[in-house]
């Protein structure tokens, strides 16, 4: 039992010296596998993590998801220890400070159309559920309190509080919590290795899966009973699921057609990770409400935004009487100054470098680097836009995601981090990775391909 495979991996089996791993039940990890052989990372810079045991590990999935101008980034980590030592909280019910405001002003310059006002929380999690709650007050304001409903869709990820698990469709995550939110539908998932395997970029077959909106929800539902629709331009966590060519249009005009609002949750596909600021931006299609966290500080300290175009703000905000809250909902931390000034950091430096651009222009070579991965054994599907790709395996008979985790570990043992769910490989580098430490991370994942059975 537990003999190592080999040396490299005798290394991360070694005991975690001077800290009890007993005591932190952890997110979304087999606790008694992880403990048993734990993966330690103590210090990071730019591309690089380094482990409790000395080894460098290449970052091929930006932390997770977030850190997408590499680790440890000097402007950053200053602001973050001026704020701590200059303002360390200041409360954002009936006060405010000039950091959450400059914040939600640089947001503001980087999101589509009038996508313009910015409600801050720790989370991507949070963050959704302002969205929904949003979309609820913003038809009740108007006199349609009958609208609602929400509509997530098939394996789409939202977050882990009631709300965004219950518009979210990843059944394991579902099914332990009983009704979570009465009133949830869900679109069928745009994933179809029959007709697009192979993709690069968007996939040519599936647009007319948003008429199932029109067709079944809304026939059967109707229109006037739904507040909203949700859907992450790009889903993330259920394994890069890119949406196909016409897919967001269509479901931007359906729901137009019936006075529905559509909120993209771009928690993962903002900040640069496709080549653009957000996924609004690059398909063209603008949401009502636009939900982002992770890029938004780098990583470097929790912070969600639900950002809302003109018309729902001025609904909402609107209809209340001068003196009164208009929108009663937010966190204490919400505009936190330690991440209000992250925020204004990193967005600066999303700009002086120009990442999203340079994400675009590293696209076609990470491209040809996952792509090239197409033949290896068992490899299924190859999929990408952007920074960010997919490697999905056929998965082994009766143990669904151990080939993925396989692989995960050969990586990792080798100096590479990726991400796996179920049977998917994910990556998505930070935006400042080099063209020759792509090339690493598809080598290393070749490698692994090839021996992983
Ligand atoms: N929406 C989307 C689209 C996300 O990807 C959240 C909401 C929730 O964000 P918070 O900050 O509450 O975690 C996410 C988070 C994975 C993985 O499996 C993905 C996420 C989080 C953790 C793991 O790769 N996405």
């Amino acid at each position: 039992m537990n003999q190592p495979p080999d040396p490299l991996a005798a290394r991360a089996l070694a005991p975690a010296d001077a800290v009890s791993l007993d005591a932190w039940w952890m997110p979304f990890t087999p606790n008694r596998q992880f403990k048993a052989a734990p993966r330690l990372l103590v210090s990071a810079q730019g591309m690089y993590f380094t482990t409790q045991d000395g080894r460098q590990i290449l970052d091929g999935q930006s932390g997770l998801w977030c850190v997408n101008a590499g680790h440890c980034r000097e402007p950053i980590v200053a602001a973050i220890q001026h704020a701590a030592a200059t303002l360390d909280y200041a409360p954002p019910f009936q006060m405010g400070h000039p950091g959450a405001f400059a914040a939600a002003d640089k947001l503001r310059a980087m999101t589509p159309g009038d996508l313009d006002h910015v409600f801050f929380c720790n989370s991507g999690s949070e963050a959704v559920d302002t969205a929904l709650k949003m979309a609820l007050a913003f038809h009740r304001v108007r006199g349609e309190g009958h609208r609602t409903k929400l509509v997530g869709r098939h394996r789409g990820y939202h977050g882990v509080n009631i709300g965004g698990t219950a518009v979210g469709g990843i059944p394991g995550n579902r099914k332990g919590f009983g009704t979570l939110m009465s009133g949830v539908e869900h679109l069928a998932s745009t994933h179809d290795p029959a007709r697009n395997a192979f993709s690069r970029g968007q996939p040519k077959a599936g647009a007319e899966l948003a008429d199932e909106l029109e067709q079944r929800i809304i026939a059967t539902e109707d229109a006037s009973t739904i507040a909203a629709v949700i859907v992450e331009p790009v889903s993330g966590s259920t394994g890069v699921v890119i949406p196909p060519v016409g897919y967001l249009e269509k479901l931007r005009a359906i729901c137009d057609r019936h006075g529905i609002l559509l909120i993209f949750d771009e928690v993962i596909t903002g900040f640069g990770r496709l080549g653009a600021s957000f996924g609004a931006e690059r398909f063209k299609v603008l949401p009502d409400i636009l939900v982002c966290a992770k890029g938004l500080t780098n990583g470097a300290v929790p912070m969600g935004a639900t950002v809302a175009r003109k018309h729902v703000y001025e609904a909402i905000v609107g209809a209340a009487a001068a003196n009164a809250i208009e929108f009663p909902h937010g966190y204490t931390y919400s505009g936190h100054p330690l991440a209000a000034a992250a925020a204004c950091a990193t967005l600066d430096l999303f700009k002086s470098e120009k990442l999203f651009e340079r994400a675009a222009s590293l696209a076609p070579h990470f491209e040809t680097a996952l792509h090239a991965l197409s033949g290896k054994p068992r490899v299924i599907d190859v999929r990408n836009i952007g920074l960010v790709g997919a490697i999905e395996l056929e998965p082994r008979p009766v143990a669904p995601g151990a080939r993925a985790f396989d692989v995960f570990m050969h990586c990792y043992e080798r100096g590479v981090l990726v991400r796996f769910t179920g049977d998917v490989i994910a990556v998505a580098p930070p935006l400042i990775v080099a063209s020759g430490e792509i090339d690493r991370i598809a080598t290393t994942l070749g490698e692994a391909l090839s021996v992983v059975k």
